[in-house]
């Protein structure tokens, strides 16, 4: 369970002064000079140290993908691009930093971009994020003007300067590819991988692109040490993490907690339980939309992690908890899902663009049961048509959702499609 003297973001519930002033009285900014004065290598293994994987589903270790930018410049300029378009339902976690604690980011920024040999670095904002961009711009520009970044950034002789560009509303442009596409002003469509963004990115240069919090937390991790932050969490899995719990839970929120706190101990300690008590509570979504959901047994005694929830079949994901008691509709709940990724494909891809909607659609049909019961196997069939025949990784989660339906709560649907057919199915008919 999290100290508060580990807390990083002592500012998540905004009580306090976000703006330059609050976030030096935070700790922020303190010794930055002395950072970058250790070099570029320091800092990557520090951060190699300190075990941290990338905050914004793939679970990527930070201080490996900061190394895989070229050491020496070939002629090109390098990138950071920070990733806040957050967008996979359940997820805000990116949110409440970019509102409440934006300096976090901004020194996050300029460490990682002199680590990687970057003098510019781009934050894709999600369009919807107003107010959260308004702040973000407002700690920009007071940092300009402090002189912590902008030309000679703390008085380190490093040249940095730091952009933020507005997104406008599609899912699609958080994947790490499109979201370049975009920010070079094209249609959000994810490019092939490999080449990777570290070999070939923004405007075909050396570009990492990393989350919001994996940034925001380096900072803090580089002015601890790797090791202190390494010594919090579980081996493969450390450090503290931004979770935020939404649905049948008396009290949903975003909090700070250490990575492998067991599920029922997170729950009890910040959201005040399940509603209606332990008993009522139907299946989890651990991770954000994008991957499969748990029954309530296999959960409650999780730890929540990368690891530990994958070897459960499902992911820690952005650590976007959804909740779901007894009253829930999963099948409906999961069609929703269907429906959004559906939605947000982009279309460049068969499997993804026809699989999409032939899912959604059967998904209508199991909602009501009008299905058949063999739809149900037909169904799974179509995710393992999606899933790993895509670009990118949209496909994947939209066949993960369904599948973690079918697997757990096929007596659900089957006893809807006996229902609507009056007491027996067509195929038990047959
Ligand atoms: C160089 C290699 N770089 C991997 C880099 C790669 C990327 C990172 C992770 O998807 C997931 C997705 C969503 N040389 C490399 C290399 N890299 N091998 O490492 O790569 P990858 O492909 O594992 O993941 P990804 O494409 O970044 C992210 C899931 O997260 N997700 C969605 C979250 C949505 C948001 C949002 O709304 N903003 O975060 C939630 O679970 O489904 O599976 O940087 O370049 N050999
Ligand atoms: Fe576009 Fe879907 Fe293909 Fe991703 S998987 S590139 S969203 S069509």
């Amino acid at each position: 369970m999290l100290q508060d003297k580990d807390r990083i973001f002592t500012n998540i519930y905004g009580f306090h002064d976000w703006g330059l002033e609050g976030a030096r009285a935070r700790g922020q900014w303190d010794g930055t000079k002395a950072i970058i004065e250790k070099g570029r290598d320091w800092i990557i293994n520090e951060m190699k140290t300190s075990g941290l994987r990338g905050r914004g589903g793939a679970g990527f270790p930070t201080g490996l993908k900061w190394s895989f930018m070229p050491k020496e410049s070939d002629g090109r300029p390098h990138y950071l691009v920070v990733n806040a378009d957050e967008s996979e339902p359940g997820t805000c976690k990116d949110r409440e930093i970019l509102r409440h604690d934006p300096h976090h980011l901004v020194e996050g920024c300029l460490l990682a971009s002199f680590a990687m040999g970057a003098h510019a670095a781009y934050i894709y904002v999600r369009g919807e994020f107003i107010r959260e961009r308004q702040h973000l711009q407002a700690a920009i520009d007071q940092a300009y003007e402090a002189g912590l970044i902008g030309k000679n950034a703390c008085g380190s002789g490093w040249d940095f300067d730091l952009y933020v560009h507005h997104g406008a509303g599609a899912y699609i442009c958080g994947e790490e590819t499109a979201l370049l596409e975009s920010l070079e002003g094209k249609k959000g469509q994810p490019r092939l991988k490999p080449p990777f963004p570290a070999n070939v990115g923004l405007y075909g240069c050396p570009t990492t692109v990393n989350n919001v919090e994996s940034i925001a937390v380096a900072p803090t991790i580089l002015r601890r040490g790797g090791a202190w932050f390494a010594g919090l969490g579980k081996p493969n899995n450390t450090g503290s993490k931004l979770f935020c719990v939404s649905g049948h839970v008396n009290k949903p929120g975003t909090f700070e907690e250490e990575m492998g706190i067991p599920f029922r101990e997170m729950i009890d300690k910040h959201c005040g339980g399940v509603r209606g008590g332990w008993d009522n509570l139907l299946a989890v979504i651990p991770g954000g939309s994008s991957v499969p959901m748990v029954t309530a047994e296999n959960i409650i005694d999780c730890p929540m992690d990368f690891d530990s929830l994958r070897n459960l079949g499902s992911g820690l994901g952005t650590a976007a908890v959804i909740v779901m008691d007894k009253s829930t509709d999963v099948i409906k709940a999961i069609a929703r899902l269907a429906h959004f990724y559906k939605h947000e494909s982009c279309g460049q891809c068969t499997p993804c663009r026809e699989g999409t909607g032939w899912m959604w659609r059967v998904m209508e049909r199991l909602v009501t049961g009008e299905a058949e019961k063999r739809e149900i196997d037909m169904l799974f069939q179509v995710t393992k048509q999606v899933e790993g025949h895509t670009i990118c990784a949209l496909g994947d989660a939209a066949a993960w959702p369904i599948q973690g339906l079918i697997k757990n709560f096929r007596h659900v649907i089957e006893e809807r499609i006996d229902q609507h057919h009056g007491g027996a199915s067509r195929v038990a008919a047959e």
